[in-house]
Protein backbone atom coordinates (compact mmCIF):
# COMPACT_ATOMS: atom_id res chain seq x y z
CA UNK A 1 0.00 0.00 0.00
CA UNK A 2 1.05 3.05 -0.73
CA UNK A 3 2.43 5.62 2.11
CA UNK A 4 -0.58 8.35 0.96
CA UNK A 5 -3.36 5.74 1.18
CA UNK A 6 -4.55 4.94 4.37
CA UNK A 7 -7.04 2.39 3.51
CA UNK A 8 -7.91 -0.19 0.92
CA UNK A 9 -11.37 -0.41 0.46
CA UNK A 10 -12.43 -4.08 -1.16
CA UNK A 11 -15.70 -2.82 -2.95
CA UNK A 12 -17.58 -1.85 -6.21
CA UNK A 13 -19.60 0.70 -7.70
CA UNK A 14 -22.58 -2.00 -7.72
CA UNK A 15 -22.96 -2.23 -4.08
CA UNK A 16 -24.68 -0.65 -1.74
CA UNK A 17 -23.17 -0.84 1.30
CA UNK A 18 -19.25 0.19 -0.18
CA UNK A 19 -21.59 3.51 -1.35
CA UNK A 20 -21.88 4.31 2.90
CA UNK A 21 -17.95 3.48 3.07
CA UNK A 22 -16.63 5.13 -0.14
CA UNK A 23 -18.76 8.76 0.86
CA UNK A 24 -17.69 8.63 4.41
CA UNK A 25 -14.24 8.30 3.60
CA UNK A 26 -14.22 11.04 1.11
CA UNK A 27 -15.91 13.39 3.58
CA UNK A 28 -13.60 12.72 6.36
CA UNK A 29 -10.61 13.12 3.63
CA UNK A 30 -9.44 9.69 4.44
CA UNK A 31 -7.11 8.88 1.18
CA UNK A 32 -8.19 5.40 0.19
CA UNK A 33 -7.79 2.96 -3.34
CA UNK A 34 -11.25 0.86 -4.11
CA UNK A 35 -10.15 -2.55 -5.52
CA UNK A 36 -12.55 -5.35 -6.24
CA UNK A 37 -12.40 -7.93 -3.72
CA UNK A 38 -10.72 -10.83 -5.86
CA UNK A 39 -7.15 -9.77 -6.11
CA UNK A 40 -4.31 -12.60 -4.76
CA UNK A 41 -3.98 -10.39 -1.44
CA UNK A 42 -7.83 -10.37 -0.47
CA UNK A 43 -8.16 -14.29 -1.06
CA UNK A 44 -4.83 -14.68 0.87
CA UNK A 45 -4.99 -12.12 3.32
CA UNK A 46 -7.85 -10.05 4.02
CA UNK A 47 -10.60 -12.75 3.63
CA UNK A 48 -9.33 -14.81 6.42
CA UNK A 49 -9.15 -11.60 8.75
CA UNK A 50 -12.59 -10.49 7.22
CA UNK A 51 -13.89 -13.64 9.27
CA UNK A 52 -13.75 -15.73 6.04
CA UNK A 53 -17.01 -13.46 4.67
CA UNK A 54 -16.96 -12.03 1.57
CA UNK A 55 -18.91 -8.87 1.93
CA UNK A 56 -18.43 -5.67 0.34
CA UNK A 57 -17.16 -3.17 2.38
CA UNK A 58 -14.33 -4.62 3.76
CA UNK A 59 -11.38 -1.97 4.01
CA UNK A 60 -7.66 -2.93 4.63
CA UNK A 61 -5.54 -0.38 7.33
CA UNK A 62 -1.99 0.94 6.10
CA UNK A 63 -1.08 -1.65 9.03
CA UNK A 64 -2.55 -4.67 8.04
CA UNK A 65 -5.54 -4.59 10.47
CA UNK A 66 -9.37 -5.60 8.22
CA UNK A 67 -12.22 -4.12 9.15
CA UNK A 68 -15.45 -6.31 7.72
CA UNK A 69 -19.04 -4.10 8.14
CA UNK A 70 -19.87 -0.55 6.78
CA UNK A 71 -20.95 0.22 10.37
CA UNK A 72 -17.95 -1.06 12.10
CA UNK A 73 -15.52 0.47 9.50
CA UNK A 74 -17.20 4.16 10.14
CA UNK A 75 -17.34 3.45 14.06
CA UNK A 76 -13.47 3.06 13.48
CA UNK A 77 -12.92 6.11 11.63
CA UNK A 78 -15.83 8.19 13.98
CA UNK A 79 -13.45 7.37 16.80
CA UNK A 80 -10.04 7.86 15.52
CA UNK A 81 -10.72 11.31 14.13
CA UNK A 82 -13.13 12.53 17.01
CA UNK A 83 -16.67 11.70 15.71
CA UNK A 84 -16.71 14.66 13.71
CA UNK A 85 -19.73 13.04 12.03
CA UNK A 86 -22.18 12.56 15.47
CA UNK A 87 -23.98 15.21 16.09
CA UNK A 88 -23.37 16.64 19.78
CA UNK A 89 -26.96 17.28 20.61
CA UNK A 90 -29.18 14.47 21.61
CA UNK A 91 -31.89 15.14 19.36
CA UNK A 92 -29.67 15.37 15.79
CA UNK A 93 -27.59 12.39 17.07
CA UNK A 94 -31.07 10.30 17.79
CA UNK A 95 -32.02 10.93 14.55
CA UNK A 96 -28.94 10.16 12.94
CA UNK A 97 -29.09 6.96 14.88
CA UNK A 98 -32.37 6.40 13.48
CA UNK A 99 -31.30 6.88 9.15
CA UNK A 100 -28.50 4.80 9.71
CA UNK A 101 -30.73 2.04 10.68
CA UNK A 102 -33.01 2.82 8.36
CA UNK A 103 -30.22 3.04 5.29
CA UNK A 104 -28.38 0.18 6.09
CA UNK A 105 -31.95 -2.19 6.66
CA UNK A 106 -34.96 -0.06 5.92
CA UNK A 107 -35.25 0.62 2.17
CA UNK A 108 -34.00 -2.41 0.75
CA UNK A 109 -37.37 -3.28 -1.08
CA UNK A 110 -36.90 -0.20 -3.38
CA UNK A 111 -33.48 -0.41 -3.79
CA UNK A 112 -33.71 -4.23 -4.90
CA UNK A 113 -36.85 -3.60 -6.87
CA UNK A 114 -35.91 -0.96 -9.18
CA UNK A 115 -32.77 -2.44 -9.66
CA UNK A 116 -33.51 -6.31 -10.57
CA UNK A 117 -36.94 -5.78 -11.92
CA UNK A 118 -35.82 -3.67 -14.89
CA UNK A 119 -33.65 -5.27 -17.33
CA UNK A 120 -32.33 -1.88 -18.54
CA UNK A 121 -30.19 -1.78 -15.41
CA UNK A 122 -28.89 -4.90 -16.44
CA UNK A 123 -25.58 -4.24 -19.01
CA UNK A 124 -23.71 -1.79 -15.79
CA UNK A 125 -24.47 -4.22 -13.04
CA UNK A 126 -23.82 -7.13 -14.98
CA UNK A 127 -20.17 -5.54 -16.09
CA UNK A 128 -19.53 -4.91 -12.40
CA UNK A 129 -20.47 -8.02 -11.25
CA UNK A 130 -17.62 -9.84 -13.82
CA UNK A 131 -15.39 -7.47 -11.97
CA UNK A 132 -16.16 -8.85 -8.48
CA UNK A 133 -16.58 -12.00 -9.55
CA UNK A 134 -13.20 -14.25 -7.53
CA UNK A 135 -11.31 -16.53 -9.38
CA UNK A 136 -12.36 -19.83 -7.66
CA UNK A 137 -15.37 -18.93 -5.41
CA UNK A 138 -18.39 -20.48 -3.91
CA UNK A 139 -21.13 -20.66 -6.69
CA UNK A 140 -23.56 -17.62 -4.95
CA UNK A 141 -20.54 -15.38 -5.66
CA UNK A 142 -20.40 -16.08 -9.79
CA UNK A 143 -22.40 -13.43 -11.83
CA UNK A 144 -25.19 -16.23 -12.67
CA UNK A 145 -25.51 -17.22 -9.00
CA UNK A 146 -25.33 -13.68 -7.66
CA UNK A 147 -28.25 -12.61 -10.12
CA UNK A 148 -30.58 -15.37 -9.06
CA UNK A 149 -29.54 -14.39 -5.33
CA UNK A 150 -30.53 -11.18 -6.25
CA UNK A 151 -33.66 -12.04 -8.31
CA UNK A 152 -35.05 -13.86 -5.38
CA UNK A 153 -34.38 -11.32 -2.81
CA UNK A 154 -37.08 -9.42 -4.90
CA UNK A 155 -39.19 -11.75 -3.34
CA UNK A 156 -38.09 -12.58 -0.08
CA UNK A 157 -37.70 -8.65 0.74
CA UNK A 158 -41.90 -8.80 0.17
CA UNK A 159 -41.69 -7.10 -3.45
CA UNK A 160 -44.31 -10.11 -4.82
CA UNK A 161 -45.93 -9.49 -7.84
CA UNK A 162 -49.16 -8.24 -6.18
CA UNK A 163 -47.43 -5.92 -4.24
CA UNK A 164 -45.02 -4.22 -7.09
CA UNK A 165 -47.45 -1.22 -7.50
CA UNK A 166 -47.92 -0.69 -3.72
CA UNK A 167 -43.90 -0.80 -3.20
CA UNK A 168 -43.35 1.89 -6.17
CA UNK A 169 -45.84 4.15 -4.46
CA UNK A 170 -44.50 4.17 -1.35
CA UNK A 171 -40.67 4.91 -3.01
CA UNK A 172 -41.96 7.21 -5.32
CA UNK A 173 -43.70 9.34 -2.37
CA UNK A 174 -40.53 8.73 0.19
CA UNK A 175 -38.52 10.21 -3.08
CA UNK A 176 -40.80 13.44 -3.28
CA UNK A 177 -40.23 13.83 0.65
CA UNK A 178 -36.74 13.89 0.18
CA UNK A 179 -36.56 15.79 -2.65
CA UNK A 180 -38.80 18.72 -0.81
CA UNK A 181 -35.77 18.24 2.19
CA UNK A 182 -33.04 18.59 0.07
CA UNK A 183 -34.01 21.40 -1.80
CA UNK A 184 -34.13 23.27 1.37
CA UNK A 185 -30.92 21.67 3.22
CA UNK A 186 -27.83 20.46 2.03
CA UNK A 187 -27.55 17.58 4.26
CA UNK A 188 -30.10 15.64 6.71
CA UNK A 189 -29.47 17.93 9.67
CA UNK A 190 -28.46 20.94 7.48
CA UNK A 191 -24.70 21.86 6.34
CA UNK A 192 -22.79 18.71 6.76
CA UNK A 193 -23.08 15.13 6.97
CA UNK A 194 -24.01 13.07 10.06
CA UNK A 195 -24.21 9.35 10.22
CA UNK A 196 -27.56 8.82 8.93
CA UNK A 197 -26.49 10.25 5.79
CA UNK A 198 -24.28 7.77 5.06
CA UNK A 199 -26.40 5.22 6.30
CA UNK A 200 -29.33 6.63 3.65
CA UNK A 201 -26.39 6.56 0.87
CA UNK A 202 -26.16 3.00 0.59
CA UNK A 203 -29.44 2.28 -1.03
CA UNK A 204 -29.82 5.79 -2.18
CA UNK A 205 -26.51 5.61 -4.34
CA UNK A 206 -25.27 2.45 -6.20
CA UNK A 207 -29.04 1.51 -6.49
CA UNK A 208 -31.57 4.25 -6.86
CA UNK A 209 -29.42 6.75 -8.16
CA UNK A 210 -26.80 5.14 -10.19
CA UNK A 211 -29.08 2.62 -12.43
CA UNK A 212 -31.14 3.75 -15.28
CA UNK A 213 -35.05 3.26 -14.26
CA UNK A 214 -34.55 4.64 -10.83
CA UNK A 215 -32.01 6.94 -12.01
CA UNK A 216 -34.88 8.20 -14.57
CA UNK A 217 -37.43 8.58 -11.65
CA UNK A 218 -35.26 10.90 -9.76
CA UNK A 219 -34.89 12.92 -12.83
CA UNK A 220 -38.66 13.40 -12.95
CA UNK A 221 -39.23 13.76 -8.62
CA UNK A 222 -35.99 13.89 -6.75
CA UNK A 223 -33.51 16.50 -8.82
CA UNK A 224 -32.66 17.79 -5.30
CA UNK A 225 -32.30 13.89 -4.07
CA UNK A 226 -30.10 13.56 -7.03
CA UNK A 227 -27.71 16.17 -6.22
CA UNK A 228 -27.30 15.24 -2.89
CA UNK A 229 -26.35 11.98 -3.97
CA UNK A 230 -23.41 13.44 -6.26
CA UNK A 231 -22.72 16.25 -2.65
CA UNK A 232 -22.41 12.88 -0.72
CA UNK A 233 -19.33 11.85 -2.96
CA UNK A 234 -17.62 14.98 -3.24
CA UNK A 235 -15.17 16.11 -0.83
CA UNK A 236 -16.17 20.35 -0.44
CA UNK A 237 -19.65 20.87 0.45
CA UNK A 238 -21.04 21.15 -2.94
CA UNK A 239 -24.31 23.47 -1.80
CA UNK A 240 -26.41 24.62 -4.09
CA UNK A 241 -26.83 28.34 -4.85
CA UNK A 242 -30.34 28.12 -2.52
CA UNK A 243 -28.29 26.57 0.36
CA UNK A 244 -27.25 28.56 3.64
CA UNK A 245 -23.54 28.29 3.25
CA UNK A 246 -23.11 27.20 7.25
CA UNK A 247 -21.23 23.77 6.86
CA UNK A 248 -22.26 22.69 10.22
CA UNK A 249 -25.71 20.94 11.59
CA UNK A 250 -28.13 23.10 12.00
CA UNK A 251 -28.44 25.43 15.39
CA UNK A 252 -30.28 24.66 18.35
CA UNK A 253 -30.77 21.03 17.89
CA UNK A 254 -33.49 21.24 15.17
CA UNK A 255 -34.97 18.81 13.01
CA UNK A 256 -36.50 20.21 10.48
CA UNK A 257 -40.04 19.43 9.49
CA UNK A 258 -39.29 18.21 6.28
CA UNK A 259 -36.83 15.63 7.69
CA UNK A 260 -40.11 14.38 10.50
CA UNK A 261 -42.28 14.45 7.33
CA UNK A 262 -39.68 11.42 5.77
CA UNK A 263 -39.93 10.22 9.08
CA UNK A 264 -43.53 9.62 9.00
CA UNK A 265 -43.66 8.41 5.83
CA UNK A 266 -40.66 5.30 6.26
CA UNK A 267 -42.96 4.70 9.52
CA UNK A 268 -45.56 3.27 7.63
CA UNK A 269 -43.70 -0.02 6.66
CA UNK A 270 -40.18 0.62 9.20
CA UNK A 271 -42.29 0.47 11.86
CA UNK A 272 -44.45 -2.74 11.46
CA UNK A 273 -42.26 -4.64 9.70
CA UNK A 274 -39.11 -4.19 12.65
CA UNK A 275 -42.06 -5.15 14.87
CA UNK A 276 -42.67 -8.22 13.08
CA UNK A 277 -39.07 -9.40 12.49
CA UNK A 278 -38.36 -8.41 16.29
CA UNK A 279 -41.18 -11.31 17.11
CA UNK A 280 -39.59 -13.49 14.71
CA UNK A 281 -35.93 -13.54 15.83
CA UNK A 282 -36.97 -13.40 19.62
CA UNK A 283 -38.88 -16.74 18.55
CA UNK A 284 -35.94 -18.05 17.14
CA UNK A 285 -33.90 -17.32 19.85
CA UNK A 286 -36.62 -18.95 22.53
CA UNK A 287 -36.60 -22.42 20.65
CA UNK A 288 -32.49 -22.14 20.70
CA UNK A 289 -31.35 -22.20 24.37
CA UNK A 290 -28.46 -24.58 23.38
CA UNK A 291 -27.04 -21.26 21.11
CA UNK A 292 -23.75 -21.12 22.08
CA UNK A 293 -21.91 -17.16 22.94
CA UNK A 294 -20.06 -16.22 19.93
CA UNK A 295 -22.00 -17.74 17.33
CA UNK A 296 -22.16 -16.15 14.11
CA UNK A 297 -25.34 -14.29 13.10
CA UNK A 298 -26.64 -15.59 9.57
CA UNK A 299 -27.68 -12.44 7.39
CA UNK A 300 -31.44 -13.94 7.85
CA UNK A 301 -33.05 -16.37 9.83
CA UNK A 302 -35.42 -18.75 8.20
CA UNK A 303 -39.04 -17.55 9.17
CA UNK A 304 -40.59 -14.35 7.47
CA UNK A 305 -41.87 -11.32 8.87
CA UNK A 306 -45.99 -10.50 8.36
CA UNK A 307 -47.55 -7.44 8.73
CA UNK A 308 -49.93 -5.28 7.36
CA UNK A 309 -48.83 -1.42 5.56
CA UNK A 310 -51.41 0.92 4.82
CA UNK A 311 -53.97 -2.17 5.27
CA UNK A 312 -51.92 -4.63 3.42
CA UNK A 313 -50.68 -7.33 3.90
CA UNK A 314 -46.77 -8.10 3.40
CA UNK A 315 -44.42 -10.71 3.96
CA UNK A 316 -40.11 -10.28 4.35
CA UNK A 317 -37.03 -12.01 5.38
CA UNK A 318 -36.48 -11.76 8.71
CA UNK A 319 -32.56 -10.21 9.29
CA UNK A 320 -31.10 -9.83 12.60
CA UNK A 321 -28.61 -7.14 11.72
CA UNK A 322 -31.20 -4.47 12.11
CA UNK A 323 -31.23 -4.92 15.27
CA UNK A 324 -27.48 -4.54 15.75
CA UNK A 325 -28.03 -1.08 14.48
CA UNK A 326 -31.41 -0.25 16.52
CA UNK A 327 -29.66 -1.21 19.54
CA UNK A 328 -27.66 1.98 19.14
CA UNK A 329 -30.63 4.10 19.11
CA UNK A 330 -32.28 2.20 21.25
CA UNK A 331 -29.11 2.56 24.10
CA UNK A 332 -29.04 6.27 23.31
CA UNK A 333 -32.15 7.08 24.30
CA UNK A 334 -31.86 4.86 27.11
CA UNK A 335 -28.84 6.58 28.95
CA UNK A 336 -30.02 9.99 28.58
CA UNK A 337 -30.97 12.34 31.22
CA UNK A 338 -34.72 11.51 32.34
CA UNK A 339 -35.69 15.18 30.54
CA UNK A 340 -34.06 14.42 27.63
CA UNK A 341 -35.31 11.39 27.78
CA UNK A 342 -39.24 11.99 27.70
CA UNK A 343 -38.22 14.43 25.10
CA UNK A 344 -36.54 12.49 22.52
CA UNK A 345 -39.21 9.87 23.26
CA UNK A 346 -41.54 13.06 22.03
CA UNK A 347 -39.83 13.24 19.06
CA UNK A 348 -39.92 9.49 18.15
CA UNK A 349 -43.49 9.32 18.78
CA UNK A 350 -44.18 12.75 16.26
CA UNK A 351 -43.21 10.32 13.54
CA UNK A 352 -45.31 7.14 14.79
CA UNK A 353 -41.77 6.07 15.97
CA UNK A 354 -41.54 5.46 19.56
CA UNK A 355 -42.14 1.42 19.66
CA UNK A 356 -38.89 0.94 17.74
CA UNK A 357 -37.91 1.76 21.40
CA UNK A 358 -39.23 -1.24 22.80
CA UNK A 359 -38.23 -3.79 19.91
CA UNK A 360 -35.72 -5.57 21.76
CA UNK A 361 -33.53 -8.53 21.42
CA UNK A 362 -33.93 -11.01 24.32
CA UNK A 363 -30.08 -12.09 23.06
CA UNK A 364 -27.46 -9.13 22.18
CA UNK A 365 -25.87 -9.12 19.64
CA UNK A 366 -21.78 -8.49 19.79
CA UNK A 367 -18.63 -8.66 17.19
CA UNK A 368 -15.58 -10.97 17.09
CA UNK A 369 -13.64 -11.93 14.38
CA UNK A 370 -15.31 -9.86 12.32
CA UNK A 371 -18.43 -11.34 12.64
CA UNK A 372 -21.75 -10.46 13.76
CA UNK A 373 -22.15 -12.97 16.55
CA UNK A 374 -24.89 -14.26 19.38
CA UNK A 375 -23.74 -12.52 23.14
N1 LIG B 1 -23.68 -5.43 7.24
C1 LIG B 1 -22.79 -5.42 6.09
C2 LIG B 1 -23.56 -5.87 4.87
C3 LIG B 1 -22.65 -5.97 3.66
C4 LIG B 1 -23.31 -6.66 2.49
O1 LIG B 1 -24.34 -7.36 2.62
N2 LIG B 1 -22.73 -6.44 1.31
C5 LIG B 1 -23.18 -7.11 0.13
C6 LIG B 1 -22.88 -6.28 -1.10
S1 LIG B 1 -23.67 -4.71 -1.05
C7 LIG B 1 -22.39 -8.38 0.04
O2 LIG B 1 -21.19 -8.34 -0.10
N3 LIG B 1 -23.07 -9.51 0.22
C8 LIG B 1 -22.45 -10.79 0.29
C9 LIG B 1 -22.28 -11.26 1.74
O3 LIG B 1 -22.71 -10.53 2.66
O4 LIG B 1 -21.69 -12.32 1.96
C10 LIG B 1 -22.23 -4.03 5.92
O5 LIG B 1 -22.87 -3.07 6.37
O6 LIG B 1 -21.11 -3.88 5.41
Amino acid sequence: MKESVKATLYGSPVSLYSGKVRSYFIKAGIPFREEPPVTDHYEDVVLEKAGGRRSMPTVELSDGQVIRDSAAIITHFEAELGSPFIPDTPKQKVISLLFDVIGAEGLLRPAVHYRWRFPENLPLVLSHFEEITPKNGPPQFTVAGRIEQMQQACTKLGVTQDRIEFVESLYLRLLKKLDAHFERHPYLLGGKPSIGDFGLIGPMYAHLSRDIKPLTLMHEHGVHVLCWAERMNRPDPGFSPAHEPEEDFLCNDEIPETLLEILRHIALDFVPETQAACDVVNEWIDSRPELVSGTKVERSLGGDAIFDVEGKRMSSVVMPYRFYLLKRLQDEVATSPAAMKQELIQLLASVNMEELLDMTLTRGIGRAHNLEVWE
